[in-house]
């Protein structure tokens, strides 16, 4: 039932995502982006801190971090050459 590929391209975006700290995390972070219109399926990762998207179009990194904003203190990182190296002491785990 996946298949109707003619009509939708889905397409894959690798965001690096700041500020998770634990497995609740990651699920937090999935299900919000998950929300997002147009996102069929949502992989997150702790380490490294990622998530990898399929969408049936582009999401900006701003779309993204709204979406995160919501639920808890969790940043688009967008490049993987981010600096930053303080740990944010992660969102759901205190
Ligand atoms: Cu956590």
């Amino acid at each position: 039932m996946n298949y109707n590929n003619l009509k939708t391209k889905i397409m894959k975006q690798q965001v690096a995502i700041k500020g998770m700290s634990c497995g609740g995390c990651t699920q937090t972070v999935e299900k919000a982006l998950k929300q997002i219109e147009g996102v069929k399926m949502v992989t997150v990762s702790l380490a490294p801190p990622q998530a990898v998207i399929q969408t049936d179009h582009v999401i900006s990194n701003a779309q993204l971090q709204s979406a995160l904003a919501k639920v808890g203190n969790y940043r688009v990182a967008g490049n993987v050459t981010d600096n930053e190296s303080k740990k944010s002491g992660g969102s759901c785990c205190g």
